[in-house]
């Protein structure tokens, strides 16, 4: 039996750099342009189906980077198996805020955490202010995953989380068997789950 395994995933980064965006579009396929910035977090869930026949869905924690919510963020990363922590490629300051939030990360979130640096607006290239060779350096320095994406063409947006995905269940504590039920790990604790339950592949809760 093929393989089901669930992982919590958190989205950090400025204001406006697009991670609501990003998690629209990978989850329904859609776009706006005119998006309301978040307020406190949105949870949101998809599926990904992997080559081998294996899935893994995603607990999508979108946090809201405006900086009155800061002090919720560790709420949401500290049992999360993966962060994507997300700038816009025209503001070089939202590559600095970025680099604070994946210093945080380090110091405090589970040492096994996977995280991927996201450069976001990727159709606004022509504005670009922030290299590929200086965020694909910081990136590999740091041993984390590096993408550009464009939550308006979608280029790029399913390939970064399909690419978390690969990478998780090798990461990942081994999952529990079928049959079991739905296992979760101690509490706390960040093992992956070998789901029993139906996946979906929707959203389970939005209020982005
Ligand atoms: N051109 C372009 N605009 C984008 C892209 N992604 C997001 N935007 C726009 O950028 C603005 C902010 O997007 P959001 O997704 O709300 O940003 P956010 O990071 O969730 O912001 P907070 O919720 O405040 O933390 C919106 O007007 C989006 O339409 C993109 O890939 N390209
Ligand atoms: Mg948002």
């Amino acid at each position: 039996m093929a393989k089901q395994y669930q992982f919590k995933l958190v989205l950090l980064g400025e204001s406006a750099v697009g991670k609501s965006s990003l998690v629209l579009r990978f989850v329904k396929d859609q776009f706006d342009d005119y998006r309301e910035s978040t307020i406190g977090a949105a949870f949101l869930t998809q599926t990904v189906a992997l080559d081998d026949g294996s899935t893994v869905k995603f607990e999508i924690w979108d946090t809201a980077g405006q900086e009155r919510y800061k002090s919720l963020a560790p709420m949401y990363y500290r049992n999360a198996n993966c962060a994507v922590v997300v700038y816009d490629i025209t503001q070089p300051a939202s590559l600095e805020k970025a680099r604070t939030w994946i210093r945080e990360l380090q110091r405090q979130a589970d040492p096994s955490i996977v995280i991927a640096l996201c450069g976001n607006k990727l159709d606004l290239a022509a504005r670009r202010q922030v290299t590929q060779e200086e965020a694909q350096k910081y990136a590999e320095e740091e041993g984390l995953m590096w993408g550009e994406t464009s939550a308006k063409s979608g280029e790029g947006v399913a390939s970064i989380f399909t690419s978390l995905a690969k990478k998780l269940p090798q990461t990942a504590p081994p999952p529990q068997t079928r049959g079991g039920g739905a296992v979760r790990g101690a509490p706390g604790a960040r093992a992956a789950v070998d789901l029993n339950s139906n996946t979906n592949g929707g959203q389970d809760g939005c209020n982005c």
